[in-house]
């Protein structure tokens, strides 16, 4: 994938609330791996799960899915045939992007893509779902309603993944790892204004909940199970089965 340099917030601006559009897509594949601690790590781990939990005959859907890195990682994992992958974003750029980047590869699985708000999509004969860092950008009310209708549209024994930012109810362990992600970002080089703009621009978007939030509600739609299977500093990805 094209990785342009993300340098959106190096120069000192009027901060204004973040948004999915041209001048992000444009560096979002460089942003993310720089901004997200094992983004890679899980990507990896999607085409592994994607073999495991896709069967024939079955949907699959990758929900703000930006570019398509995750449908393109379960795409190299599903070995079933009859399978579709929907791809869903409501960012009319990341969709443009993400067609002509789908189209350079070559796959048996077909990927659907849709420009639309994953709140009004139908979600049905699902064997796999995966929100890979989109439900924090969900206004908190609505998060119910979807893991709901998630639940409703899967198969018995399907997957569902979701990987999230958190919150940590405990002061001090939030203060630490916090911490210790922006050693993570100064790390991969982004300077205390661009870690500074960005916090200010996520402020309003971006409204992480706490594990136990995110357990209580796949509990609530009706998962039977569900684990967080990776984790580093405020960043985990969790699994739920039906
Ligand atoms: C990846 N999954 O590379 N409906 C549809 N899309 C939405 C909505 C909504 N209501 N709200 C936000 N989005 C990707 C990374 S990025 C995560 C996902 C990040 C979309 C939004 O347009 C953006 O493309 C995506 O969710 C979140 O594996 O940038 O931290």
């Amino acid at each position: 994938m094209s990785s342009k340099h993300d340098q959106i917030f190096s120069q000192p601006h009027q901060v204004s609330d973040f948004r999915f559009d041209e001048k992000v897509v444009a560096v979002f594949p460089d942003m993310i791996s720089r901004s997200v601690p094992g983004y890679a790590e899980i990507l990896n781990t999607l085409s592994l799960l994607s073999s495991r939990f896709v069967c024939a005959n079955s949907n699959v859907y990758d929900l703000g899915c930006s570019l398509g890195a995750a449908s393109l990682a379960m795409r190299r994992g599903i070995k079933q045939d009859e399978v579709k992958i929907v791809a869903i974003d409501n960012s009319e750029a990341m969709i443009t992007r993400a067609s002509e980047h789908l189209d350079a590869f070559v796959s048996d699985v077909p990927v659907e893509l849709h420009c639309a708000d994953i709140r009004e999509v139908e979600i049905s004969n699902a064997s796999m779902v995966v929100l890979n860092f989109t439900m924090q950008f969900l206004a908190p009310a609505d998060r119910d309603a979807l893991v709901a209708k998630i639940y409703q549209g899967m198969k018995p024994g399907g997957l569902l993944v979701v990987s999230e930012k958190l919150n940590y109810s405990q002061p001090k362990i939030h203060q630490l790892l916090d911490d210790l992600y922006l050693d993570f970002k100064r790390g991969n080089g982004y300077s205390e204004l661009e870690i500074s703009q960005k916090r200010t621009a996520l402020e309003n978007v971006m409204k992480p909940d706490t594990l136990e939030d995110h357990q209580a509600r796949f509990a609530r739609a009706g998962f039977e199970e569900s684990e967080v299977w990776y984790q580093c500093y405020r960043f985990a990805s969790m699994i739920a089965v039906k």
